[in-house]
């Protein structure tokens, strides 16, 4: 049977068929889904950690337990996941242990554009990279046999675009994978110099087997037509091209580390110009050149963004392309980002910005703080970093910088990797303002649950981490609990904390708008009788309120009624719509 899917949903597929049965994950975008689809499947124990090291470590356990297991990440949750990767590639596995990265050419939704085939290289892992959502199903699978072969992690590593595009996967039945029997073995499993040296030397041998194999494995094909041009390519790319130069000789590579040196010199042999068509680095191109093989990539080909059919046709051929899909009559009109109306950040920035204080920000949906119409967050560099970098500002300013920052975080992110930063804070006598905002849901990556939401994955109630108690466990005496929406008070206790000499949390606490369970009462009018156009409404930001010029409006199919404009309005203007 065959069934249209996305390559995040087909990866689930592959999991499943290859009797994965654990499977943990941190959200990022393009890879969430992953798990989310793995979810559906009540045979695969399933979880979201605090965070993608967490999740390599458990699958990684469940690996050496004897389970074929599979760990899920963006990018830069390899980043994350990086200290126990480098060390399980010489500690090897039981079960087969996969772990799928999403990379984001094009940065649609991230903070850079690394290229995460660097990582399998430095790590001494295979990776695989699969072009469509077949592949995504069926490298899968191939990752967990080669995993058990070789003893090793397998990373697959996927893009936006296969993360994100469907197309149709014949479905498969679940292989009947044993429980393999655990066995203890330190010189395996404990990673310390003595055992670490001679692991060291498995994962030589590993590697040249490994080199052995890519040259004879069908995950890399060579599809000869032109003697003219030959086009090394893999994942995505490989699609762009056969659309670009559709009688061009093609060796897709679908082990890209170790790449199929032998093939490559065969391919090479019989074409007379070679190219390497590849999203990002040269990383093939370098490992050819390095070969002694003349070819050309990055000379024509940016190292920046995505590729397309176009691009490739117009940089390589110097033709120019006619796009096979249909184009869109009118350009699509241009949606800034914005904070959804309702959205409980939006009173939180509203008092952060009256005040003029410096916001050392952090990654969530908090970080549309940094644009109009707030236009206040200083800094964001990456996930957890907003109480380090406060704690180091306050170290390089001293107190009376300090006394006008804070440092914002979302409670998913807090327990990501924040927690750390407000430790050193306490042990390291900073007295930085923390503000959580416990908005009870991981919101940017579309509504997945953490652990101070009180529910798994599944929905299933659970324990729930108590941010207060935790907060106050690590040495903040002052943790006050604020609803971003009470202007005032959120104002009154910001003020009172910054002054303070010693470190402190506000919690700022109020669920997420489009979460189910919040109701609103319903959209508000401005009342042109009442309305005396001074404007404060309009700082609040809210899309969902018109500046007309000569008066103020209320996009009715856009409010929802949080009445947080009524907070900041002097004259009782804005209504209930029924009034
Ligand atoms: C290392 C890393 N992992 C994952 C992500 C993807 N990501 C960006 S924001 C975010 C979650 C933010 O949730 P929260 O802190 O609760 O803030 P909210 O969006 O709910 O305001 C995630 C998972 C990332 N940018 N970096």
């Amino acid at each position: 049977m065959k069934k249209l899917m996305l390559g995040n949903e087909a990866v689930a597929r592959g999991a499943y068929e290859a009797g994965c049965t654990i499977a943990a994950a941190y959200p990022g975008t393009p890879s969430t889904e992953i798990t989310e689809y793995i979810a559906k499947y009540d045979e695969i124990y399933s979880e979201w950690s605090p965070n993608e090291k967490v999740a390599l470590e458990v699958a990684i356990g469940a690996s050496i337990g004897g389970a074929r297991a599979i760990c899920s990440m963006k990018h830069v949750g390899l980043n994350v996941a990086a200290d126990p990767l480098f060390t399980v590639s010489y500690s090897g596995v039981n079960g087969g242990l996969v772990i799928m990265v999403a990379d984001d050419p094009g940065m649609h939704s991230s903070q850079n554009e690394q290229d995460s085939r660097f990582y399998a290289r430095s790590s001494k892992v295979p990776m695989l990279e699969p072009s469509d959502s077949q592949e995504c199903k069926d490298f899968v699978k191939y990752a967990f046999e080669i995993s058990e072969q070789f003893d090793c992690p397998v990373i697959v590593r996927l893009t936006t675009r296969v993360s994100h595009s469907q197309s149709s996967v014949e479905i498969g039945d679940k292989e009947n994978f044993k429980l393999k029997d655990y066995v203890k073995d330190a010189s395996k499993y404990v990673m310390m110099p003595a055992m670490a040296r001679r692991r060291h030397v498995e994962v030589e041998k590993r590697m040249a087997a490994l080199r052995e194999f890519s040259n004879s494995s069908e995950l890399n094909k060579i599809e000869l037509d032109s003697e003219e041009v030959g086009i090394i390519t893999s994942g995505i790319s490989y699609q762009y091209v056969k659309e670009a130069a559709p009688n061009a000789s093609i060796l897709k590579i679908g082990m890209v580390h170790p790449i199929p040196e032998k093939m490559i010199s065969e391919f090479a042999s019989k074409v007379k110009i070679l190219y390497v068509v590849e999203e990002l680095e040269p990383f093939f191109e370098n490992q050819i050149l390095k070969m002694g093989i003349k070819v050309t990539g990055k000379q024509k080909l940016p190292v920046m963004g995505e590729l397309n059919a176009q691009l490739i046709a117009e940089k390589l051929f110097d033709r120019k392309f006619e796009a096979s899909q249909v184009q869109a009559g009118q350009p699509i009109p241009v949606r800034p980002p914005v904070m959804c109306p309702g959205c409980p950040h939006r009173g939180m920035y509203y008092v952060l910005k009256k005040l003029k204080l410096n916001v050392s920000g952090d990654i969530g949906c908090y970080t549309l703080g940094a644009l109009p119409p707030n236009e206040c967050m200083d800094t964001c560099i990456c996930m957890g970093a907003s109480i380090g970098v406060a704690h180091g500002m306050e170290k390089a300013r001293g107190s009376e910088f300090r006394k006008n920052t804070v440092a914002v975080i979302g409670d998913s992110t807090f327990i990501h990797s924040g927690i750390t930063g407000l430790i050193d804070v306490v042990y390291n006598k900073g007295n930085s303002t923390v503000m959580i905002l416990d908005n009870s849901i991981t919101g940017m990556t579309g509504h997945q649950h953490n652990p101070t939401t009180g529910f798994t994955i599944k929905g299933e109630p659970t324990r729930q981490v108590d941010l207060e108690l935790l907060c106050k466990a690590v040495g903040i005496e002052r943790v006050t609990v604020v609803d971003p929406f009470d202007v005032k008070e959120l104002e009154k206790v910001v003020k009172a904390e910054i002054e303070a000499d010693e470190p402190s949390v506000i919690i700022s606490q109020r669920p997420c708008a489009l979460l189910k369970s919040v109701k609103f009462e319903g959209s508000r009018k401005i009342s042109r009788e009442k309305c005396k156009t001074c404007r404060a409404c309009m700082k609040i930001g809210c899309p969902a309120i018109v500046d007309k010029k000569d008066h103020l409006e209320i996009n009715p199919a856009l409010c929802v009624g949080c009445k947080l404009c009524t907070k900041v309005c002097s004259f009782d203007a804005i209504e209930r719509m029924d009034s």
